[in-house]
């Protein structure tokens, strides 16, 4: 009956793979709905670390049916390098099923993002390389391979030779590379078919069917609300839709069938590439978060900056997400800091916001607000509710909830699966 959509409420790396872990064991599907294999989730296991990144993290809730979702770019290479990483590990990944419209990275995507960041110099947007733009481009572009094409030789040639045409102009004459031929990318598709076969189905019709049977069906946005196209900090963002709207369309299951939006969102902010930062820090409290938090990104391993927590941002998130609740994660690493920050405004020269500025000239001159709050220095790893955490932790985390405007569900304590609070 329920469906309910996780979205990451600042820039990515809130702790969504912890969050969509946890209600793995209650919910029948778990649905990727954007993004690909520029995501990196972490799920921690009874001390073991799983990091997920074209699948959903649910593929390691043993009763839930993982789905890719036709919003998805799908690497098949990745792909089946991570289902043979997972299975070796000793995890069921046979239930898996893929969107029969979800989209193709070819390797010509991956060409093309690393030269366009190269050509855009120190403008570049800080991808993750992974071809995830090219590969929406040519979505949105008519020129896009799609799974299903796959199965059907003579149309994938004639798709292949229409986005070539236009590629080996592009490769040859701009970036003065070598063409690319019809054969060899079919052949490159081909050699997934046999395996792929079996996982592929029409997604919308599933999960639409799994609701009116009365499943719960969890859809696990990638990335975050800053990073998408429409409302993220453009051009500085990913080229999907990780906002709750865009787990609808990425999944075929309608607006109306979700009756939960969970904002997941960290007790401070975080960021990897390029862009504007308000609470961006650059002193030794930034490497302390850093450090502490462990913020490193999962898929390329590039250091992630880091600043406090923006509740303009967060009130922002929950208004275009139309958030539920927060799950807010990583309390514990504020562990040890006497006085927190946390931004309550803007001002943008000598004018204060208390909302998402309009322009993105704005937001790059917004200077924080902040007010303070006093901090604890006891361990919080085994508080289980709000009561077992000092005072002070337990007025951080209502101050929060006060200033973001969206309740709070659920605290995170530590990255294990049984380190959270539930709070309400
Ligand atoms: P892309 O590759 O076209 O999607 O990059 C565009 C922007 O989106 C950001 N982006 C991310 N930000 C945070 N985490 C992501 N996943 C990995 C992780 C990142 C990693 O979980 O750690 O390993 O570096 C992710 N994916 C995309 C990206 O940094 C660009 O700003
Ligand atoms: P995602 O992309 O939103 O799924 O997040 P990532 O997995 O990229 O990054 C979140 C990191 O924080 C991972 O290393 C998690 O194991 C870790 N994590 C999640 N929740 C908590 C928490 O409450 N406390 C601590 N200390 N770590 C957490
Ligand atoms: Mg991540």
């Amino acid at each position: 009956m329920p469906a309910i959509v996780i979205v990451g409420a600042q820039w990515g790396d809130e702790g969504k793979g912890k969050a969509t872990d946890l209600l793995g064991s209650r919910v029948d599907y778990v649905v990727k709905p954007n993004g690909g294999n520029n995501a990196g989730h972490t799920v921690v296991v009874s001390g073991e670390k799983f990091e997920l990144k074209l699948l959903p993290a649910g593929i390691l809730s043993p009763n839930a049916v993982p789905v890719i979702g036709n919003g998805v770019v799908v690497n098949l290479e990745a792909l089946f390098e991570e289902i043979d990483g997972l299975e070796a590990r000793g995890a069921d990944t046979s239930r898996l099923r893929i969107s029969a419209n979800a989209h193709l990275v070819a390797p010509y995507h991956q060409t093309m993002d690393k030269v366009t960041e190269r050509f855009l110099g120190k403008r570049a947007i800080g991808t993750t390389g992974r071809g995830i733009g090219p590969t929406y481009m040519d979505k949105v572009g008519r020129l896009g391979i799609r799974v299903q094409d796959i199965f059907d030789e003579s149309i994938l040639r004639q798709k292949i030779d229409g986005a070539l045409r236009q590629k080996n102009e592009l490769l040859i004459k701009l970036y003065n590379r070598r063409s690319i031929t019809v054969d060899e990318i079919a052949e490159y598709f081909l050699s997934f078919a046999d395996r792929l076969r079996p996982m592929v189905v029409d997604t919308t019709i599933l999960l639409n069917d799994a609701l009116d049977e009365g499943d719960v069906v969890l859809m696990e946005g990638g990335q975050a609300t800053y990073l998408d196209v429409d409302h993220g900090t453009y051009p500085f963002v990913t080229s999907s839709n990780p906002t709750a709207g865009g787990a609808s369309v990425g999944s075929g299951i309608g607006p109306t069938r979700i009756n939960r939006s969970i904002g997941v969102v960290k007790a401070y902010t975080t960021r990897v590439g390029a862009g504007p930062f308000p609470t961006e820090l650059f002193d030794e409290w930034g490497e302390f978060l850093q450090k502490t938090g462990g913020e490193f990104g999962v898929n390329t391993g590039r250091p992630r900056r880091c600043g406090w927590y923006d509740a303009v941002m967060a009130r922002h998130a929950s208004r275009i997400n139309g958030f539920t609740d927060y799950f807010l994660t990583k309390l514990d690493v504020l562990t040890g800091i006497e006085r927190i920050p946390v931004c309550v405004a803007y001002d943008v020269d000598g004018v204060r916001h208390d909302q998402m500025p309009m322009t993105q000239t704005d937001f790059h001159h917004a200077k924080p607000i902040f007010e303070h709050f006093d901090g604890w220095t006891e361990d919080i790893s085994g508080a289980r509710t709000l009561e077992d955490l000092p005072t002070n932790a337990r007025d951080y985390v209502l101050a929060l909830e006060k200033m973001s405007g969206t309740r709070i569900s659920g605290v995170g304590v530590g990255p294990g699966r049984d380190e959270v609070i539930a709070v309400r």
